[in-house]
């Protein structure tokens, strides 16, 4: 078994190439609910549904989340009623939150819908929220107020700079069934290409998981979400910078220090090799820019052979 902790776009992407060299069966995904909004009175999660998606082959791939060949007549009818529309609900994604936000009314924990969703859409991997319990990750904006992470990351374009990250929720927040088991059991834990302070910093907000990590860091390796100093997709450079790392490799490995054994890093940033190796996690150079199916399984080959 192979154990994912995975935030939205890039682990999803990660997690398809995955597939594409392990038995799906033989692959759990620990996903960040802490992105996690309620919407319109309905719950979303986007991480999940962007795991969900992604690897049931109907992902947006322009945008990364939500449907592809969405229609948007809800939101039009919305904004007709002077409705808030500043997140993107499409007609086929609102399935979703419908039938999410029901269940968890009716008692069924985030992990069971998200098992239900995932049978739905014929995923075959075991997709596990980190917790059933509410966590909530709040942005401190520099010299501003502090804000929900969807307000920071879509109504703000993540445009704004940031002077703090806090999980709310995670001091009592228990791991979802299964998630223990899943790091513990492992032959290896991947940390996908996601946001180290918004995406996987969450999971180790939960009780457990953290201690777990330092325990079985010889069986860790991570993908870096930083290429030459910048992100990919998403604010982890400026992040990083803004709170007191920097937009790098080095700066991924230091992030992760304590619990991260091996990092996987770009042919770009080859000459930092020794830069990560300092910080005391193992370094291996390989393509990781995940550009077309062939080079996502690449990867994916790249870290199994890390973990032996
Ligand atoms: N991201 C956007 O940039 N704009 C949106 O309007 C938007 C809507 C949306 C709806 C459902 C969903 O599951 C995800 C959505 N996202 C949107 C993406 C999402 O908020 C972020 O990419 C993640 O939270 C970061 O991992």
């Amino acid at each position: 078994m192979i154990t994912a902790l995975a935030g939205g776009v890039g682990a999803a992407r990660f997690l398809q190439g995955l597939v594409q060299v392990l038995p799906p069966s033989e692959v759990t995904a620990i996903v960040n609910t802490g992105d996690d909004t309620l919407v319109h009175g309905l719950h979303v999660s986007p991480d999940l549904d962007t795991v969900t998606y992604t690897l049931a082959g109907a992902a947006n791939d322009e945008t990364g989340w939500g449907l592809a060949g969405e229609t948007w007549t809800t939101m039009e009818a919305l904004a007709r009623l002077g409705g808030e529309t500043w997140f993107n609900l499409g007609d086929r994604d609102l399935a979703t939150h419908l039938y999410r936000t029901h269940r968890l009314a009716d008692g069924a924990a985030l992990s069971e819908v998200t098992g239900e969703l995932a049978r739905a859409w014929g995923v075959e991997i075991r997709i596990l929220p980190v917790t059933d319990d509410r966590l909530s990750t709040r942005i401190q904006l520099r010299g501003g107020p502090e804000v929900a992470f969807q307000e920071y990351f879509v109504r703000l374009r993540h445009e704004v700079p940031v002077s703090g990250v806090r999980f709310d929720g995670a001091a009592v927040a228990r791991p979802a069934p299964g998630v223990i088991d899943a790091l513990e059991g492992a032959r290896g834990i991947v940390v996908c290409p996601s946001n180290p302070v918004v995406s996987i910093d969450p999971l180790l907000a939960i009780d457990g998981v953290a201690r777990v990590l330092g325990k079985r860091r010889d069986r860790i390796v991570g993908i870096s979400p930083i290429v030459a100093g910048s992100a990919l997709k998403g604010p982890a450079d400026r992040l990083l910078r803004e709170l007191g790392s920097e937009p790098s490799v080095t700066g991924v490995a230091r992030w992760y220090t304590s619990w991260l054994g091996t990092l996987v890093i770009d042919e770009a940033d080859a000459a930092l090799a020794p830069a990560v190796e300092a910080e005391g996690v193992r370094c291996i150079v390989a393509p990781t820019v995940m550009g077309t199916p062939e080079r996502v399984a690449a990867l994916a080959r790249v870290v199994l052979d890390a973990l032996g």
